[in-house]
């Protein structure tokens, strides 16, 4: 796992451990979402979603889209988008559950919120494939709708920020190649980049990218996933191999003994949803972030540095635009934060119980360390991040009291 913005990182942990080998980017291996975050829950507010909406295009007529909203959507707040693509048999009400059901993007967005682990965004949900004979046509050829038509209509329409380090793609299969072939040339235009379980209308490296230095320099996070029994894996880590070669940070969830299917698609959402939009970004206020939990084991045996849990924001006032669980999951790649009192012993991706560690109900697997790489090249601090040195120090100042006080 790479890490890109050392600076920040050496600031959050107060001994800071580096990794033994920077650019060895093994599977990420994120332990397992907790039980029922992609199912509906009344108890919990649900965001607004325009289901099929139509929108113009210069050569293809009106195209369908779903919109989903977070609770609270307010034009007062300009919102990130994320432009998330469905797979070949798909359509534009696949990602949340109906039609061919592919995923439940909604509501596990829902979920996030409702934990405080995920910044308000948008996410668009396009039907991706156009009309023609060939179908890797057809997917290809809804790039330049998404650029020229589907962009700027979403930015015409939703009370959205329209700068790149507002914008994520991401996908499933067929969407998860298309996530590959329009974001990595178009990285002035997103800074995220999430494809799972990518298909063979994928393109190789060397055709997107063209430049290794601009997507170092632009992309805050590629996060790559697929089920390790998904025939289809070779395209995921074709990437996967290009990237460690190019020594360019990444993240790649292997989901074990998983084929092609929702489940990873599901869980991928899941892990990528929570680490877009951390960085940069005119993403509205950035609220106080709770005082960083105690942070995990870290990184403990993972050669790539990989780092234990993090502490979640979850202090007061962290609210959903504050220190969600993953930002601070940048803090547990030094594996200093350990030192911070940790309590984690899992090295599990923390819910906002700010507890550390796993959550309760959460089924993790053993091995189950949490590799996170560090999203963002923007050199500025978010707000919530000093919280989270403040309560780092003050950690280590009381340790050391009540150390001296028991000797
Ligand atoms: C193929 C295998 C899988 C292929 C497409 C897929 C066009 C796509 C699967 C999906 O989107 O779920 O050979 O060729």
């Amino acid at each position: 796992m790479l890490i890109k913005n050392w600076p920040a990182v050496l600031s959050l942990s107060v001994i800071s451990v580096l990794p033994a080998a920077a650019y060895a980017s093994d599977p990420a291996n994120l332990p397992l979402p907790p039980r029922g975050f992609d199912t509906r829950d009344a108890s919990i507010p649900h965001g607004k979603l325009d289901v099929s909406v139509s929108y113009p295009t210069r050569n293809y007529g009106m195209r369908k889209v779903t919109v989903y909203m977070p609770p609270g959507y307010s034009t007062s707040q300009k919102y990130p988008v994320v432009y998330l693509h469905h797979g070949i048999g798909g359509n534009e009400v696949s990602w949340i559950g109906r039609g061919s059901d592919e995923g439940n993007a909604d509501n596990i967005m829902d979920y996030l919120y409702s934990k405080q682990m995920a910044k308000p965004m948008i996410v668009v949900m396009p039907s991706g494939k156009m009309d023609g004979a060939d179908d890797f046509a057809r997917f290809a050829n809804f790039g330049d709708v998404l650029l020229h038509d589907l962009i700027p209509w979403v930015e015409k329409t939703y009370s959205v920020a329209t700068d790149a380090d507002s914008r994520a793609i991401s996908g499933l299969s067929m969407g998860g190649g298309q996530t590959f072939n329009f974001g990595f040339p178009n990285t002035d235009v997103f800074h995220y980049i999430g494809p799972y379980s990518a298909a063979p209308n994928t393109q190789q490296p060397t055709q997107t990218i063209k430049d290794v230095a601009a997507v170092k320099a632009n992309v805050n996070l590629i996060f790559i996933a697929c089920g390790s029994a998904d025939g289809l894996i070779g395209n995921s880590k074709n990437y996967h191999d290009f990237l460690d070669q190019n020594n360019i940070d990444h993240i790649y969830q292997i989901e074990p003994n998983e084929g092609h299917t929702k489940t990873v698609w599901n869980r991928s959402f899941y892990n990528f949803a929570q680490r877009i939009f951390l960085d940069g970004g005119a993403t509205g206020s950035g609220g106080a972030g709770g005082a960083g939990g105690a942070g995990g084991a870290g990184g403990a045996g993972e050669g790539a540095g990989n780092g234990g849990s993090a502490g979640d924001g979850s202090g007061d006032g962290g609210g959903v635009t504050g220190g969600g669980a993953v930002t601070t999951g940048g803090s547990a790649t030094t594996g200093g934060s350990a030192t911070t009192g940790g309590s984690a012993t899992t090295g599990g991706q923390v819910p906002s119980s700010g507890s550390g560690g796993t959550d309760q109900d959460t089924p993790v697997t053993e091995d189950s360390g949490c590799s996170f790489s560090v999203p963002g090249s923007n050199p500025g601090t978010p707000p919530w991040r000093f919280g989270i040195h403040l309560a780092a120090i003050a950690a280590v100042l009381f340790r050391a009291r009540a150390r001296r006080n028991r000797g």
